[in-house]
């Protein structure tokens, strides 16, 4: 029987599954019938969690797990785990960052032609029987527009590349002036919604972008703008983007991401002029197999006592 205890937040695929229950005495917290009888029963002998990038970890966890050691993200968002509790009580934690980057920004061009081109109306149109008696209305062009890409992280350079390929203007609002990048940088947000016809969101969540896309942004992106978010639901208003959609404010809007997932807001589904994915940027085989490997090569190197491959703290 493994040693080390771990408590996993979220399930993982089975590949990761199998591998896990191998090394480790696994305790399956999603599974239990009652959460605070599990951890007040193990809690004492967890050393790891391993956890999803929208699970997390809260500080009110952490804080019953006497020996953790190191919290492991399957994801590279880390807003939803309690940094400065893990910091001050010399907790590692790891993401995944790199292996995810092309499927995230794949899905964000994705989630813009549908959205643009109508393409989940379109499917629905042909399957329905209608072609030939209702016409397909004419929809929006993406090529050559000017695309505001809103965070210019790794995930950000990926869109805007897939955008230049699009022959797309590129310019983005982040903290700083990125010099390694040949796009414009524009530090007023409302600006740049002002003049983009598609914003597309990918900024890290966390305090400091909780609704940075709020109604004057859309407002400023105006009614032929469409907004794609590929981020974190915390960085939109939501309250204002579906005011904004029921009202035409904005054209349309392609959402991967949303508050309070998977309970998405029942107004999202009432609305024709809206894409919705269950945030699933990184859901690939290719790019799940290797974010799964990442979770496990970082716990394996912290109870080896090695360097960890993608530390965050
Ligand atoms: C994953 C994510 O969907 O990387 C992130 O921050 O949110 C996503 O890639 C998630 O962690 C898998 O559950």
């Amino acid at each position: 029987m493994p040693e080390v205890e771990i408590l996993m937040t979220g399930s993982y695929p089975e590949w990761d599954m199998v591998d896990l229950e191998a090394n480790y005495r696994v305790h399956r917290l999603w599974e239990a019938t009652d959460r605070q009888t599990l951890i007040t029963r193990v809690g004492k002998d967890i050393r790891a969690i391993a956890t999803r990038g929208e699970l997390g970890a809260s500080a009110e966890l952490m804080a019953q797990l006497p020996k953790l050691e190191i919290v492991s993200c399957y994801g590279v968002g880390t807003d939803a785990i309690d940094l400065s509790y893990a910091r001050a009580n010399g907790i590692r934690v790891t993401n995944t960052p790199d292996v995810l980057t092309e499927d995230v920004a794949d899905i964000a061009i994705g989630l813009l032609l549908a959205t643009a081109r109508q393409i989940p109306q379109a499917d629905v149109l042909v399957r329905s029987g209608l072609w030939g008696s209702v016409a397909m209305p004419l929809v929006t062009r993406v090529s050559g527009k000017k695309v505001g890409i809103v965070g210019m992280g790794r995930i950000g350079k990926a869109i805007a590349k897939r955008a230049a390929a699009f022959g797309c203007d590129i310019s983005y609002f982040a903290r700083h002036d990125h010099t390694d990048v040949p796009y414009a940088y524009e530090p007023d947000l409302i600006a740049l919604a002002g003049w983009a016809d598609f914003l597309i969101v990918i900024v890290p969540g966390g305090e400091a972008t909780v609704k940075i896309i709020n109604a004057d942004v859309l407002k400023a992106l105006g009614p032929n703008g469409i907004l794609i978010n590929v981020s974190r639901g915390t960085t939109v208003d939501e309250q204002a983007l579906i005011a904004a959609l029921q009202d035409r404010t904005i054209q349309a809007a392609g959402l991967d991401v949303f508050l309070n997932e998977p309970r998405v807001d029942a107004r999202f589904l009432t609305l024709q002029n809206v894409v919705l994915q269950p945030h699933h940027g990184s859901g690939t085989v290719e790019t799940r197999k290797a974010m799964g490997k990442l979770v496990r090569d970082n716990l394996a190197a912290h109870f080896a006592g090695s360097a960890l491959p993608t530390p965050v703290v």
